[in-house]
């Protein structure tokens, strides 16, 4: 190689390390300049996120209050039993996050990958550190479809015959495996992990059922329900109600089998006994609704600081405030506190965490509590459905001054034309706090032995 080679090469290695320097120089310094500050940050533009930001952001002074959410679409998630009855169309369920994100609050469109509540900070997706005075943890819970072998696979197959409400991506295709089935197995299924909605499962079967009543195939269709759980539903009031219908419907109900693998190639759904864990079955379908197992989202859990064991935001159920770092609040699905994972619980929660938080700021006692209500809408049909409401003790808490564990066409009829209004126009801007004042309210027309 000739001396001028070899210079050249030098004078490129040179160059090219000072440019390296240089845009790491440009780098750091971009990252230093990527930090905001905020009083509340409200991680999650969900259904408790957006009612927080409301609330908080048109009570502080504007720019208090930042909202961290990278999607683009708000879905309305209850209403996705209804979809895959093909009672309502996905369109109807979403709405852009720019109009549900309040306007007073600074909307990053960014993800939280880092938690760290010792120095009140959390990471974005772009690296940059948001420091707050307040933490709401409002993150929802993560579907992990990929936990069941074979699974996506099976949801990825063109106008196949697995479906799943769960995710906007897949509940479409519910509708038309409910159309497409002629005869068979149909099967649905709920996992063993902490699920949104619990009702939702058996919801879409009820649906289900009925549709294939309505189409004439319903005698040529057997009708499986396989669930982790020990139950049929978590408060015995509502499960009582709901086996009857099982049993004069000709549904058959499988408890403590788990969906664990999906072979699409050869329609086999395999299930194990979790009571004895060497039982495995294989049962062909002709329709699979699967539910995936759920968990926290991955960057909330790695969070140990933040969580309890079981990856969910550890907090004083009553309060919803963190158990060790006292500026930390969860409302929704990200919360530990043991109650129904459902929007009602969300909208009963905000008033709550709401009352404690302007209590925190301003150095004062919490007085706030929740009760753990939840409510369920259980439709069983396309004109019928249970309105199961319950607390903490899983104690039925109605609103109504009618017994609640009857299948009601009003029921429904709130569930599908009122409720989609209740929740963009009341619950969304921060105005929804819950049927807790209308219980107070109807409760003077409860007579005989309705307690609440
Ligand atoms: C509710 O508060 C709520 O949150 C907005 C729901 O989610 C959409 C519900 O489905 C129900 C039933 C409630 C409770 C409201 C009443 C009027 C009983």
């Amino acid at each position: 190689m000739s001396a001028s080679v070899i210079f050249v090469n030098k004078f490129h290695q040179l160059l090219s390390v000072r440019s390296l320097n240089a845009a790491r120089y440009l780098s750091t310094s971009k990252l230093c300049s990527q930090k905001e500050e905020c009083k509340v940050l409200v991680v999650g533009a969900g259904s408790g996120g957006c009612a927080m930001a409301a609330k908080l952001s048109s009570k502080l002074d504007k720019g208090s209050v930042i909202v961290l959410e990278p999607a683009d679409k708000h879905y309305y998630q209850p209403m996705f039993t209804l979809i895959g009855g093909g009672m309502k169309r996905l369109e109807q369920s979403c709405r852009s996050m720019s109009d549900v994100i309040p306007k007073n609050a600074k909307w990053i469109k960014e993800k939280a990958i880092e938690f760290d509540p010792k120095s009140n900070t959390v990471t974005t997706s772009s690296g940059k550190k948001i420091t707050y005075d307040v933490l709401i943890v409002g993150t929802g819970l993560q579907l992990n479809y990929n936990k069941v072998p074979g699974l996506e696979e099976a949801l990825s197959i063109p106008n196949g015959n697995v479906c799943s409400i769960y995710s906007p991506k897949y509940v479409d295709r519910t509708y038309e495996a409910l159309q497409n089935i002629k005869e068979g197995n149909a099967i649905f299924t709920f996992p063993a992990s902490p699920v949104k909605c619990p009702g939702a499962p058996q919801k879409i079967m009820y649906i289900a059922e009925h549709y294939f009543r309505r189409s004439n195939k319903r005698n040529k269709i057997n009708i499986t329900y396989n669930t982790a759980l020990p139950v049929l539903f978590g408060v015995k009031y509502y499960a009582d109600a709901l086996w009857p219908i099982c049993k004069e419907r000709n549904i058959k109900v499988n408890l403590r089998r788990n969906l664990i693998e999906v072979r699409p190639n050869e329609n086999l759904a395999i299930f194990q006994n979790l009571d004895k864990p060497e039982e495995i079955f294989e049962e062909k379908y002709s329709m699979l609704h699967a539910v995936p197992p759920m968990s926290a989202p991955d960057e909330l859990a790695k969070c140990t600081e933040l969580v309890n064991e079981t990856g969910f935001v550890d907090v004083d159920k009553n309060t919803m405030q963190h158990v060790r770092h006292k500026n930390v609040f969860a409302i929704g699905d990200s919360s530990g506190s043991p109650n129904s994972k459902t929007a009602a619980a969300a909208a009963a929660q905000s008033p709550v965490i709401y009352k404690n938080i302007i209590a925190f700021l301003n150095g004062k006692d919490l007085k706030g509590s929740y009760d753990g209500y939840a409510s369920c809408p259980l439709v069983t049909g396309y004109n019928r459905c249970i309105l199961a409401e319950f607390d903490y003790d899983l104690n039925p808490l109605e609103t109504f001054p009618i017994p609640q564990n009857k299948e009601r066409y009003s029921m429904f009829f709130m569930k599908k034309e009122l409720m989609p209004s209740l929740y963009w126009h009341m619950m969304l801007p921060g105005y929804w706090n819950g049927p807790a004042l209308m219980r107070n309210a109807l409760s003077v027309f409860n007579i005989g032995t309705k307690k609440n």
